[in-house]
């Protein structure tokens, strides 16, 4: 089957263990870490872990961008945000401010 036309969706995973430092010295608190993405399409993030995440639009040294914040997102659960405007985006955990990712937005 041919793909479908339009917007597609992106998975990005928390990977368990991400509660504690260490994934970031291989950039895998969020896997991938860095993805690109088309304008109006969403990325889904699936909790893996078995603690308590956010996926939070700024970075740990400015903060949150505003752009989008998942606020807690528990076990097993997932996150969605559709990105409709070309950019940069960075992103972090609240909770655990070594985990870090990027969407890159064409
Ligand atoms: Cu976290």
């Amino acid at each position: 089957m041919k793909e479908p036309a339009g917007p597609q969706t992106h998975k990005v995973s928390i990977p368990a263990g991400t509660s504690t430092p260490g994934c970031e010295s291989n950039n895998a608190c969020y896997t991938p870490a860095s993805i690109t993405i088309n304008a109006g399409d969403t990325v889904t993030w699936n909790n893996a872990d078995t603690a308590a995440h956010t996926v939070t639009g700024g970075s740990p040294a400015d903060g949150p961008s505003g752009v989008f914040d998942s606020s807690l997102v528990m076990a097993g659960a997932d996150y969605a945000f559709t990105f409709n405007d070309k950019g940069s985006y960075k992103y972090f955990c609240m909770v655990h401010p070594w985990m870090t990712g990027s969407v890159t937005v064409n």
